[in-house]
């Protein structure tokens, strides 16, 4: 048994899930923070005997799995040793705006040997997860993403808890970064990584524990890819998008992972080991595999029921009373320089392009809101490129579209298609400037972001 194979049986038979290489750093000898998290280059094995150099937390990538307990403080300190200038959002957390890691608009930059001190609520359980939100293509690409897991207040009693982490490396065949980001792909759906992992290894097989109620938190954690995937099991349900659970769980469908968007996923898994189920990447008539469950022999017994997750304590929009406002993304094709940062933009919301963000230059913003009220937003795509729409601070509900029929649920982060109009609807109820943006990294770059204010 190699240390991986170890690692992740030990992690079953713990009922719990460690991903390899991403061990928790506890802060032991610093009972002020629960955390540490040091930003950092280091050299990574993605690739087989291959080097990478990387952009790390604490040496790894994807960065560690962070845990937390529903409703408890989160203390992380966040230690500079990059030789730029780096934050960390909480992707899905509805936080306290000034914890929310947007460089100038809720913090100053962490600059080279800064440090700063991350500490908030974690008010909903879920899959959420953390990445820098300045120099994106680069500390992001990198490895400089990883899951924030909130466990519910009692635990819902799977017999395995498995994040699934999917990234799809830039690298050359020697394991070194190929140009990240190119202004002709930027202008359309993003330039591709070339090496597929799941928990930074290329089509792993993971073990689950035979007969037991299995849950899989699968995360595309990469700044392009849109991941339509399947689950090759007859009775899988979809547990929760972005987080935030599906009452009743509902039967796994088609369901576009867009960039930093996640599924929780159950199943029961067969009661004979050895049995393997794969999990593919659907691409018209071809299917990708990225990764295989394989059942081992457990103590569990044998289960009949997948659990049901409680539902977060979220406000419920008036759809009635809610004000509506639209916003249409569209692609301009301007190569022609953006504000004062002098990039192309090729992108627009409301026909204004991003124009960057410094210390004396805080944009306007795209909406402003009456802090508790109830909002639509109308979300237009006039490109046929479909962008993964992000809202910071907030957990929506997707209430329609006109291209496809939508079951209303809670999200983070919703995927606009090519041509589609999509609505969604929320309480504005946490105050601050929120980032609005789309989450496909280069073209959140080159224009398609915004934030709204909510007081
Ligand atoms: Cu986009």
């Amino acid at each position: 048994m190699n240390r991986r194979e170890f690692l992740r049986t030990t992690a079953i038979l713990a009922g719990a899930a460690a991903l390899p290489g991403c061990v928790l750093f506890r802060a032991k000898d610093e009972p002020a923070f629960d955390y540490v998290l040091i930003a950092e280059a280091s050299n990574v094995e993605l690739k087989p005997g291959k080097t990478t150099p990387a952009l790390t937390f604490n040496g790894v990538a994807p960065a560690p799995v962070l845990r937390a307990k529903q409703g408890q403080r989160l203390r992380i300190k966040l230690i500079n040793k990059l030789d730029q200038a780096t934050t960390i959002h909480w992707h899905g957390i509805r936080i306290d705006n000034a914890m929310d890691g947007v460089p100038y608009l809720t913090q100053p930059p962490v600059q080279p040997g800064e440090t700063f001190l991350y500490d908030f609520i974690v008010p909903d359980a879920g899959t959420f997860w953390y990445h820098p939100h300045i120099n994106s293509v680069e500390q992001l690409s990198k490895g400089m993403v990883g899951l924030l897991i909130v466990d519910e207040k009692e635990s819902p009693g799977f017999d395995a808890d498995i994040p699934l982490v999917l990234k799809k490396w830039r690298l050359d065949d020697d394991g070194r970064f190929l140009q990240l980001s190119t202004p002709r792909k930027a202008a359309r759906m993003g330039t591709p990584g070339t090496w597929q992992t799941v928990n930074s290894e290329h089509d792993p097989v993971i073990p689950i524990p035979a007969g037991g109620a299995v849950r899989l938190r699968l995360a595309n954690l990469d700044n392009t890819l849109a991941y339509d995937l399947w689950i090759d099991h007859p009775d899988v349900q979809h547990l929760a998008y972005d987080g935030m659970p599906l009452n009743p769980a509902r039967p796994q469908v088609s369901y576009l992972l867009g960039a930093g968007m996640r599924i929780d996923a159950g199943l029961i898994a067969p009661s004979e080991t050895n049995v393997e189920i794969p999990i593919n990447r659907r691409r018209g008539m071809r299917q990708e595999r990225l990764c295989t469950l394989k059942t081992v022999a457990a103590t569990t017994l044998v289960r009949t029921n997948i659990p049901n997750l409680p539902a977060n304590p979220i406000a419920l929009p008036d759809i009635n009373q809610a004000e509506t406002l639209n916003f249409t993304f569209d692609w301009s094709g301007a190569v022609a320089p953006m504000g004062q940062s002098g990039k192309p933009s090729f992108w627009a919301i409301n026909k204004k392009p991003w124009p960057g963000i410094s210390a004396g230059n805080i944009p306007e913003p795209l909406a402003r809101l009456k802090v508790d009220n109830s909002c639509i937003f109308e979300l237009v795509n006039t490109s046929q490129y479909r962008h993964p729409i992000h809202l910071h601070g907030v957990v929506f509900t997707v209430l329609s579209s006109n291209k496809r029929d939508i079951k209303p649920y809670q999200a983070d982060t919703v995927m606009l298609g090519k041509y589609e109009t999509i609505r969604i609807a929320f309480v504005a109820d946490n105050p601050g400037r929120w980032m609005y943006h789309c989450h496909l990294i280069e073209h959140m770059k080159t224009g398609l972001m915004g934030y709204i204010d909510i007081s």
